[in-house]
């Protein structure tokens, strides 16, 4: 069933009248009513470029990227802030990524926010100094076996070098690898080039770095972009684990060191978030010849059809034989669960504005109770994430995704053989095994939906006034604005503190939740402050 959103011409062209004429001509290009010509022919989107200041926009700091976002899950990578300390304590845990350590004397710093706490005096004669006591410090208190440096904002702006630090410190401390991230919250456009910062750091500096550490198990893989938010990994782990799978490293949910720098080990590498970490699996297939391919474990069909893939790629009949009988066993519970929820969801509507990946992932679960998009889109996704298969082949040479350590790569893969032979993917793939199976959240949106990219505060009330969806999924900025609307809005990034999400038991999880939230009556109650006395809106604004 199609549903078409009515009228998405006029309402778009009445958000454009409103703004400056330059920015009405970029926000046009932005703003796409989704039209689904062929399987895959969508509508070109403009993505990934700079916000017009001034605009409420939904979106996060390339630092926030790096370290918060790529190796902030990461347990025993000691990691320090160099700058203010605000962007070390905003950055501490609030994406919610758990860990569990395994044993007593697992190290883990997550716990700890630790950060150079800049002050004026080193804002105007430089911060080295005081990087490198940190160091010390840390050394003193831990002696970890490696230590991440984050540069923000002012760091890059006083010319503090971070990386001429962290060679210095490791001539001093030779047994620790100590390694420095460009991540001034300023570069690129949003958390996006963060991201890129950080894989091509975690390849250049710690992947390849470890040849012996292992873990029982025939058929070894890592999982690229599952960050652990609520505990997903967990009931990943759980899930593949009973399918006989040896799950080497998440990248980074719940990971370690050791893990990181043995990743190259393994026969497959899979994604989960594209967006995150498309970078690092394009950079192991190259230099290691570990294959990779897209998952999703979001949803309880996309998780059965993620799981089977994986059984596949091994070509193993008992693997496959257990895949299929964990399926079966988990759907039980499932299906009991969706039918029911699916009884009082159906025929509700939702939109989601989220990140780079997930306001995708999660349409699946949505539509699984019946819930239909009316619009959607991510604050900082490129357009291979909109359009998916279309403009994927160009992404690779997209002067963005390279860079000199990818050069590195290149003039390295010899070492290394490749997995599969050129001649084994090619008839893997003439069997119709698709490595290449980029599906965009375009291709996936109803006709006439609307699809915005990095959707501001005031095109996302508009909306809400126009549309009156039933649910919103977005951030914790978007939460209070929503909610006191008298609409029901669901956290995608913190979760509102519940999760597992993914996986069968977070989709039950899910929709259990959503439920709750669209058949509670409070909401009915509510009206916006704003509402009933206009002209509070005027003094909220002053005061
Ligand atoms: S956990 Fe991931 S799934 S990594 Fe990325 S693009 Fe952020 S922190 Mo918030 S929830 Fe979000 Fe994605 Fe990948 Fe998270 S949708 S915005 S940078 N994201
Ligand atoms: C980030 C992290 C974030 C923010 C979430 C939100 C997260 O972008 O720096 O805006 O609610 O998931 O924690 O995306």
């Amino acid at each position: 069933e199609v549903y078409e959103l009515p009228d998405t011409a006029e309402f778009k062209a009445e958000i454009l009248e409103r703004y400056p004429p330059k920015l009405a001509k970029k926000r046009a290009k932005q703003i796409i009513i989704n039209k689904i010509e062929n399987d895959d022919d969508v509508p070109e989107i403009l993505a990934n470029t700079r916000t017009i200041p001034g605009i409420i926009t939904m979106r996060g700091c390339a630092y926030a990227g790096c370290k918060g976002v790529v190796l902030g899950p990461t347990r025993d990578i000691l990691q320090i802030t160099h700058g203010p300390i605000g962007c070390g304590f905003y950055s501490w845990l609030t994406r919610r990524n758990q860990t569990k350590p395994t044993t007593e004397s697992d190290v883990n710093y997550m716990t700890y926010a630790m950060s150079t706490d800049l002050q004026e005096e080193e804002i105007i004669f430089g911060g080295e100094k005081k990087l490198r006591a940190a160091i010390d410090e840390a050394v003193a208190l831990f002696h970890p076996r490696a230590i991440g440096i984050f540069a923000t904002c002012p760091v890059g702006l006083i010319g503090d070098d971070v990386h001429a630090v962290a060679r210095a410190m490791e001539e001093k401390y030779p047994d620790i690898n100590i390694f420095g991230f460009s991540c001034e919250g300023y570069k690129g456009v949003s958390q996006s080039a963060g991201h890129h910062v950080a894989n091509n750091k975690v390849f250049t500096d710690v992947v390849g770095l470890n040849d012996t550490f292992s873990k029982p198990g025939k058929f070894k893989f890592n999982i690229l972009g599952e960050y652990n938010i609520g505990g997903d990994a967990f009931e990943i782990e759980r899930i593949v684990a009973d399918c006989g799978l040896s799950l080497h490293s998440t990248f980074s949910g719940n990971s370690t060191y050791d893990e990181f720098s043995s990743a190259h080990t393994v026969d497959l590498n899979v994604v989960m978030c594209h967006r995150s970490i498309n970078y690092l699996a394009e950079m192991m297939e190259k230099k290691y010849g570990i294959p990779w391919f897209k998952v999703n474990f979001v949803g309880a069909e996309a998780t059965s059809k993620s799981l089977r893939k994986i059984a596949q790629f091994y070509e193993d009949a008992d693997l496959l034989k257990k895949t299929e009988e964990v399926i079966e066993r988990e759907l039980v519970e499932v299906e009991k669960v969706r039918l029911d929820v699916k009884s009082r969801c159906e025929g509700k509507t939702a939109v989601l504005y989220v990140g780079g990946s997930r306001a995708h992932h999660y349409q699946e679960l949505l539509r699984e109770i019946g819930i239909t998009i009316l619009s959607a889109g991510y604050e900082f996704a490129h357009r291979d994430d909109y359009e998916g298969r279309k403009v994927m082949p160009s992404i690779i040479v997209d002067a963005d995704s390279r860079n000199i350590e990818e050069l590195k790569v290149e003039a390295d893969a010899v070492r290394y053989k490749p997995r599969l032979s050129e001649e084994k993917k090619a008839s893997m793939e003439a069997d119709g095994f698709a490595f290449s199976d980029y599906n965009g959240l375009m291709t996936e949106m109803p006709e006439s939906s609307l699809v915005i990219d990095d959707c501001n505060h005031y095109e996302l009330e508009e909306l809400l006034d126009r549309y009156h969806p039933d649910l919103v999924c977005a951030g914790i900025k978007e939460k209070y604005v929503v909610q006191k609307r008298g609409i029901p809005m669901k956290q995608l990034h913190s979760y509102d503190y519940m999760g597992p999400f993914a996986g069968y038991k977070g989709a039950i999880n899910f929709y259990k939740e959503i439920d709750r939230l669209l058949n509670c009556s409070a909401f009915k109650f509510t009206k916006a402050p704003w509402d009933e006395s206009p002209e509070l809106s005027a003094t909220y604004a002053f005061n």
